[in-house]
């Protein structure tokens, strides 16, 4: 056995999940259509007619799923707010059923000893919304600012630690440039204004979350976030692996914590660049608490001039590990990850709030869920998150991607990402061997290196 690895007193160990993904009761408690539950009925979007329907029945089972997180000592719980849940029309007439459902989630986990981190926006959109144009619409901005406010008003006596928006680049890039997910349109001047969009939709929701918080609230904006190298020392695949970082990390790190959108990738989108108007870029930039970081894998990019819009291709590093999702495992992408963000944007505080792998589980003849390429996974990731802390990076917690196996978008349910199986059929938890093992780490609140 090695050396155990500390880390800082109140570390906050957790895990993640999404509303879409896990709550399922899509027809319960007066929420109204998402654009996934649109886009799930659209024929070949999502792996087999998979849809969040039931998903993993947490609207019914939270209670079962908190006593879980007890049983592992999770010291923090991040999770999201359906937002037809609570404006079913994406605005107007408020239901307060919806809320009622959050109340007693958060008081449940408070009740466990947990601390709630609740994201806003993990991209089930209100159709109503998206049926006026969505997120291209700016006027779906000014929604948004009264759903928060809603959700606030609810919840902010309670929860300290807010995120905005999980991933602007997938749900504007994925859900209107490439169409992989909802909702499904193929354009990218309109992905690039959705991008905007969102990123002034965060600059108001952190003005009207600490005008109606109190002295701890906390807020922050998740992004996910890749290391960036070239497939080779060539200058064209050089240029190729700044243009991707430019796209996938400082086109949103940038204006939150700069003020302004990187002046190349301004240049490549050319007449597809966003209409900005004055005051957006201050707004965008309101200042932030923390930065949530989602970090799974590396990206190596090559220039191609048959790759897109972009002129680039992703390269498979050979002799690698890769998870079900064709992710190539580096561990040390946390750390170069975490370093860079701070080095680079200097947000005060950093919270990995995803990371974790999908493999194929399957329940054993005993009933139990052997998974040792997860733990091995989470292992080699947290020591990274130690190396950076170690470092003096201001990393304060790190949520596992996923408490229990989930709706993983376009995959559907072929993807297991969780540290707890799900057998859907009956809806059965059972803590893998990683879970246990995750509870063994927050005890002893260190790791073996
Ligand atoms: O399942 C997703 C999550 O919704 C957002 N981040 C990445 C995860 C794995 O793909």
């Amino acid at each position: 056995m090695g050396s155990l690895l500390h880390f800082p007193e109140h570390f906050v160990w957790g895990a993640a999940t999404a509303s879409y993904q896990i709550e399922g009761g899509y027809e319960k408690g007066g929420r109204g259509e998402s654009i996934w539950d649109r886009f799930c009925r659209t024929p070949g979007k999502v792996y087999n007619g998979d849809t969040g329907d039931v998903a993993c029945d947490h609207y019914h089972r939270y209670r079962e799923d908190i006593a879980l997180m007890r049983e592992i000592g999770l010291k923090g719980y991040r999770f999201s707010v359906a937002w037809p849940r609570i404006f079913p029309e994406g605005r107007g007439t408020l239901n307060p059923a919806g809320l009622d459902f959050y109340d007693r989630l958060v008081d449940g986990l408070l009740d466990a000893g947990i601390q709630p981190f609740v994201t806003l926006y993990h991209w089930d959109l209100p159709q109503a919304l998206q049926d006026r144009g969505g997120w291209a619409n700016r006027d779906t901005v000014v929604a948004f600012r009264d759903y928060t406010a809603a959700v606030s008003e609810r919840l902010g006596d309670r929860v300290a630690h807010w995120i905005t928006h999980n991933e602007p680049w997938v749900a504007a890039f994925l859900g209107h440039e490439t169409g992989m997910h909802a909702p499904g349109i193929t354009d990218l001047a309109t992905a690039v204004q959705v991008s905007h969009h969102l990123l002034l939709s965060h600059g108001e929701a952190v003005r009207v979350l600490r005008e109606r918080g109190n002295a701890r609230t906390q807020v922050g904006i998740v992004c996910n976030i890749a290391p960036v190298q070239p497939a080779s020392e060539s200058e064209e695949d050089r240029a190729a692996a700044r243009r991707f970082d430019g796209y996938l990390n400082r086109w949103f790190l940038d204006p939150v914590f700069k003020g302004a959108y990187p002046e190349d990738m301004l240049a490549w989108y050319g007449d597809c660049a966003p209409e900005v108007q004055v005051g957006d870029m201050k707004a965008i930039s309101e200042k932030t608490d923390f930065l949530g970081v989602n970090y799974y894998t590396r990206s190596v990019m090559a220039a191609d001039p048959e790759g897109g819009f972009l002129r680039i291709r992703d390269v498979h590093p050979e002799n690698s590990e890769y998870t079900e999702m064709d992710w190539e495992i580096y561990p040390e992408g946390l750390y170069e990850t975490l370093n860079r963000v701070h080095r680079d944007y200097k947000a005060p505080l950093l919270y990995v709030t995803e990371n974790g792998a999908a493999f194929s589980d399957e329940v054993g003849p005993d009933g139990q869920v052997r998974d040792p390429r997860r733990k091995a996974y989470l292992r080699d990731h947290f020591i990274q998150a130690h190396r950076a802390i170690q470092e003096g990076i201001p990393l304060a917690g790190y949520f596992v991607w996923s408490l229990m196996d989930n709706f993983e978008w376009a995959h559907g349910y072929s993807k297991r990402f969780g540290i707890t199986y799900v057998d859907y059929p009956t809806q059965q938890r059972i803590l893998k061997e990683s879970g246990r093992w995750v509870g063994e780490v927050i005890l002893a609140n260190g790791v073996e290196a």
